[in-house]
Order: C-alpha cells, then structure tokens, then sequence
C-alpha cells in the first residue's frame, strides 16, 4: 500500500482531476502541500479495490454496519516531514450534502508506525453520538478544501491513538478528530477506506452553512475536468461509484441532470 500510495503522489495522480489537494491553502503548489490528499486513489490504481486488505474491511464493515454496507471511498495522505501542519479537529460529515443521511465508517491505517511525535490519530470519545457541530474552513480561508471545527468540545479530552504498522482506528461520520503535526525525519503516509449504507433523505432538516460560499482552489480543476478531455474518465468513475440498487441515488441523480440543463439553458 506504501508503494502504491508514494507512487501516486510522486506522480501527482488526480491533481488534474482535483481529487489531489492540499488540506491547507494551496498558495505553494502541488510540489509543497502541508497535508496532501488523493481522493479516490482506487480510480487511479484498481489493484487496491482487488486488494486483501479491502476484503477484509468489507466484512468489518458488514458487521458494524448490516450485510449492506458497501465501498464508498478511499484516500491516501501525506504529511511531510518535520511540519507543524496539523489535521484539524472535524467531523467527516461535516464535508458533505446536510440533505443527505450518510451512515459511514472510516478506517484509517497508517503506513509506518503512528505516535505523538509524527501525527497519529486523536479522537473525542462519544462524539459519533452528537450533533455534527458548527465547522469552518482553516484558517477562515474560503479556498480551503480542509474543515475545522469551531465550538462545542473540548480538546482537553482527546483520546490518543498510536499504532503499529498493520493497526488502524475506526471512526464514524460524526466522531471529531484530529491529528497532530509530524516531527518526525520522515513523512507519515495513510491509507483510509469509508464504507456505508446506502445514502438516504436526512429526516432532520439541516443547514451545514460553513459549506456555502467556499471558493475551493481546487474547484477549477474540477471544473475543467468535467468539460475537456477528461470527460469520459469522469463519467466512468461516476459509473463505478454509482449505487444502482439505491432508488434515492436515481431521485439525486435525475436532480443533478435537471440543474445542468437549467444551467445550460441559462447560460445560452
Ligand atoms: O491522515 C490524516 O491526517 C487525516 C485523516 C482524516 O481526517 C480522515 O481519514 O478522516
């Protein structure tokens, strides 16, 4: 998983795509990130959705989650070394859609051995219980893919997780974490996998307001991969990912069409 993680980010895989970014502002370009994520790796290297290591995930989600938990996502991380870049303390669900319900777990193995002194896991015990609390993005920086949370616990309280090569935490949608900056000589790589249930309409009406607004750096790119030459690729990752069994994901996708051809239609 190293090999397969050091080379996709020395090859800067997906950051056409925007699926390769920085947590933090990227003002230094995709050669200095803080804290680089490659969203979807899976896309890029299919040998990891082939791999033991997602078998067996898929039966420790089966058993948290029912027989219906399936595959949703997975990311590798890079923190450098020698860095006082932390992971900010945030909920995974605070990243997404508050008009969706996303039943999710997160499993996150480092791939070196995790302490204090390079930046292993933290979490707040019983936080996947709560509300998903009020976020921002770093720093206030509407350019920022990354997220923090603002109010409402107390860091006082974290729960450190060091780890051995081989070990990995689970959290949910909703459990605050976080991870501390590295100080380590070398770079402290990982490898995360989210499964779930199929997503469903949140019975509570929710507003995540710190998602309106945001200029992501990365949104161009998005963009631009969506209209030229990358097109197709896009399409047939959205294929890949799309749960077919899920009436609701139908309702949101025909949603999604409808929004382009208005757009369209305004636009011209
Ligand atoms: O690896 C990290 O520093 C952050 C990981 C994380 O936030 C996640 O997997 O949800």
């Amino acid at each position: 998983m190293r090999t397969i993680g050091d080379r996709l980010l020395r090859e800067k895989a997906g950051f056409k795509q925007g699926m390769l970014f920085d947590f933090y502002p990227e003002g230094e370009g995709p050669d200095k990130p803080k804290l680089a994520q490659l969203h979807g790796p899976s896309h890029f290297e299919r040998s990891l959705m082939e791999s033991e290591l997602n078998r067996r995930v898929q039966r420790v989600a089966m058993q948290l989650l029912g027989p219906k938990a399936r595959f949703v996502s997975d990311s590798f991380f890079h923190k450098p070394a020698h860095t006082e870049a932390v992971t900010p303390w945030h909920q995974d669900e605070a990243f997404t859609d508050p008009r969706i319900e996303h039943r999710e777990v997160n499993f996150w193995f480092p791939l070196q051995p995790v302490s204090l002194t390079n930046g292993c896991m933290q979490f707040i015990a019983g936080s996947h219980i709560g509300p998903v609390l009020p976020h921002g993005p770093i720093g206030g920086d509407p350019s920022t893919h990354g997220l923090e949370c603002v109010t409402g616990f107390n860091a006082g309280e974290a729960v450190v997780c060091p780890l051995e090569l081989g070990d990995c935490t689970i959290h949910a949608g909703r459990t605050l974490h976080f991870a501390g900056p590295n100080h380590s000589d070398a770079p402290r790589y990982a490898y995360s996998m989210v499964f779930g249930l199929p997503r469903r309409a949140s019975k509570e009406v929710r507003s995540f307001p710190w998602n309106d607004n945001r200029r992501l750096s990365r949104q161009a790119r998005v963009n631009d991969s969506r209209t030229r030459d990358s097109f197709w690729p896009y399409l047939s990752r959205k294929v890949r990912e799309f749960d077919y069994t899920n009436p609701y994901e139908w309702r949101l996708g025909a949603e999604r069409v409808a929004r382009l051809i208005k757009g369209k239609r305004t636009a011209g």
